[in-house]
């Protein structure tokens, strides 16, 4: 990484996007954990994993944060490198640890048999972890055909996932009650959509760009990138989690000022909604 060659503009864009990726991360996450009395017990699981899934990011972007912070050395007309590194690590830590946790999310909110979900997280969570692995050589080398051969291998358990996402979750969705297949649908697209970026972010200093504008590129597209994947898939969980909940319990859940709460039925039933 040419670090040196970064204006302070370029250091400043760079600083704010890792400041609002932690302050949207950690944000989620105490919506998320503080939503989760919204559905039944059956979803509460994937609630709570999709707010550690924002909680262990917002931790890393604090990393990455001081980590940019401590490699410049910035006053209002210069900036220098410290000779501190920038640490790539965190990035890769952190996708390691969420990106097999964001796809047990989407499984276990499809609420599938029980043997079907242990098979179905250990084979795309593995398949993630192996994504994940073989690119971070790529991503710390300094030579573009080590980076090129190290996209090449992370991105066979990466088709893999898309095929599963595209063709193999098929089955198991069209399973789904009808009025949540189209979320259900949404949410795996937007995992397809959103991981689309990484692998071409990881290109953009391959195909031209260099210096300070492909550092730039680099982080504030993976930064973009990561509040898509984890902090709006983690919103779309809840909205099908708590759909869910209404369709098994018949009853709506009481969000606060929404006024779709239904008054708890005088014949016997039981207000099924927020704890
Ligand atoms: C790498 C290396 C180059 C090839 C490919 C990659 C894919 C990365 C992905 C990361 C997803 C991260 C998420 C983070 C969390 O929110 C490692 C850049 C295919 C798909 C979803």
């Amino acid at each position: 990484m040419e670090l040196e060659s970064l204006t302070i503009g370029q250091y400043e864009f760079v600083q704010n996007a890792f400041s609002f990726g932690l302050a949207v991360m950690a944000a989620t996450t105490l919506f998320l954990w503080f939503s989760r009395g919204l559905v039944t017990p059956n979803y509460r699981m994937a609630i709570t994993i999709s707010g550690l899934v924002t909680a262990i990011a917002g931790y890393h972007y604090l990393q990455i944060m001081l980590s940019w912070q401590s490699a410049f050395s910035v006053t209002v007309d210069t900036i220098e490198t410290t000779g501190s590194p920038f640490n790539q690590a965190y990035r890769y830590v952190d996708w390691l640890l969420t990106v097999p946790l964001l796809l047990v999310e989407l499984i276990l909110v499809m609420k599938l048999a029980r043997g079907e979900t242990i098979s179905k997280s250990v084979w795309l969570g593995g398949a993630a972890a192996l994504m994940i692995i073989l690119g971070y050589p790529g991503e710390v080398a300094d030579t573009a055909g080590v980076r090129f051969t190290f996209w090449v291998l992370s991105m066979i358990p990466f088709l893999y996932i898309v095929y599963q996402l595209v063709i193999g979750l098929r089955g198991s969705i069209d399973k789904q009650p009808e009025n949540v297949r189209g979320l259900i649908n949404g949410a795996a697209y937007l995992v397809v959509v959103s991981w689309l970026f990484y692998p071409i972010v990881f290109l953009f200093p391959l195909i031209g760009l260099t210096g300070g504008a492909a550092i730039v590129a680099v982080e504030v597209g993976y930064t973009i990138a990561d509040i898509v994947a984890k902090a709006v898939f983690g919103l779309l969980i809840l909205a099908i989690a708590i759909r869910k909940s209404e369709n098994e319990t018949g009853e709506r859940v009481a969000v606060p000022g929404t006024g779709t709460a239904k008054e708890p039925s005088s014949a016997g039933g039981s207000a099924k909604t927020a704890k």
